[in-house]
């Protein structure tokens, strides 16, 4: 509140006030600073401070919801990072117990398990590095960086109708607002970085554009790599942070790029344009989520959580009201045609980015659906980390 009056006006409070007390009514709205310009009847007044009651009382229940996920995340956090540290102290003790064999045991571990001690210190460094990217992938233009905009609350990557994401940019968690660009050139390890504060007074999707929007083949003497962005998220917590990856399908170096990613993912957003031919492009989609599948180890994948990915049917608005049942119907049945234990109740997010954002902007708050997505988002994060220590205990 501008005046540092605390709001503590309840809606009952202003139904009690009566209808032909306008002193009261001005002198309240006037307190909390509530422009009622063009208002002039009590029960019209009254009204205006009654939504100012809801709108309080929205912000209050958000934050609290907020800092609610924010805290679990935390917890969630630390207990994995607790049982990672188990599994390395038992591979540790593996280790030197191997190491303490007579010569003709370790050859017979050798030829039982080929190359076992460099397997076990590799998985020694995977566990201690806890990174957990998210990665939002999909079609070009399907709006994976708008959405990842509606998340942060601000537009902060850059999102086009004509140049696309051709970097995968990853958002990190950070109280300074900054940015790390990586490039290669070529000659010598070719890897160098840039590092710059983002400054409020440019907007910020112009001061990344540069970046993140490369054409094709002409940068490639020092192509841009991969961008990080630090920001402040609170519900990105310990090493959690998204990744906003190019479209797949549009040509093979963005594709390329995104399939290597694949790998390190633990858990996924998949964002897909509704207003495309019915939506699920169903060969493509399918293309994706099997080159998924076939990027995962095996050892991952006999782990691999069919929850930790979730779908996003965006450009909602673009479906014409009395088709809205009919499309969902279809396009839940092709997704289960490429993604074996689908849950659509709690896997499945139908959003209108643009009117979500058009929203939140206006100070109305987060729609229906966005508050659905952003619950789901906070089941994602689990649903990940319990099935990357799964994929660590085999
Ligand atoms: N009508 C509509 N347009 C959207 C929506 N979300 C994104 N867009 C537009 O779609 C275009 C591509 O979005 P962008 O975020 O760059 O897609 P990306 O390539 O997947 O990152 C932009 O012009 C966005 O403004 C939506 O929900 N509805
Ligand atoms: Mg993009």
């Amino acid at each position: 509140m501008a005046t540092g009056q605390e709001f503590t006006l309840t809606e009952e409070d202003v139904d009690n006030i009566e209808d032909d007390d306008l002193e009261n009514v001005i002198e309240l709205l006037e307190t909390y600073e509530i422009n009622y310009d063009g208002l002039d009847t009590v029960p019209e007044l009254k009204e205006l401070l009654k939504q100012k009651c809801r709108e309080e009382e929205a912000a209050k229940s958000g934050l609290q919801e907020q800092e609610t996920a924010t805290s679990v995340m935390k917890m969630l956090i630390e207990d994995d990072k607790r049982k990672r540290e188990e599994l390395i102290q038992t591979c540790e003790d593996l280790s030197s117990f191997l190491a303490n064999l007579d010569e003709q045991t370790k050859e017979e571990a050798e030829a039982n398990i080929p190359g076992y001690e460099t397997q076990l210190r590799q998985q020694i460094e995977n566990l201690s590095k806890g990174d957990c990217p998210i990665l939002v992938a999909g079609e070009t233009s399907a709006g994976k960086s708008s959405l990842l905009n509606l998340l942060l609350g601000e537009e902060v990557l850059p999102y086009s109708h004509l140049s696309s994401t051709s970097v995968i940019c990853e958002l990190k968690n950070g109280q300074d607002k900054r940015v790390v660009v990586h490039r290669w050139q070529p000659g010598d390890d070719g890897r160098y970085v840039v590092e710059f504060k983002l400054t409020p007074d440019v907007p910020y999707h112009d001061q990344l554009a540069q970046y993140v929007h490369q054409k094709g083949d002409r940068d490639l003497p020092s192509e841009v790599k991969m961008i990080e962005i630090f920001w402040p998220i609170p519900i990105l917590q310990g090493d959690i942070f998204i990744v906003d990856s190019p479209g797949v399908g549009e040509n093979e170096r963005m594709t390329q790029q995104v399939m290597e990613y694949i790998p390190q993912a633990f858990a996924f957003i998949y964002v897909i344009n509704s207003a495309n031919a019915g939506g699920v492009q169903e060969d493509r989609l399918q293309k994706l989520l099997r080159t998924l599948i076939e990027k995962k180890s095996t050892k991952e994948l006999q782990a691999f959580h069919p929850k930790s990915s979730i779908f996003i049917f965006n450009k909602w608005d673009q479906v014409p009201k009395k088709e809205e049942e009919e499309v969902k119907e279809k396009m839940v049945e092709k997704l289960r045609n490429c993604w074996k234990g689908l849950d659509p109740e709690s896997q499945v997010f139908y959003l209108s980015t643009i009117q979500a954002a058009r929203m939140l902007k206006a100070g109305a708050g987060p729609t229906e659906d966005f508050r659905r997505l952003l619950d789901g988002f906070h089941r994602l994060v689990p649903e990940g980390l319990k099935s990357r220590l799964l994929a660590h205990y085999r």
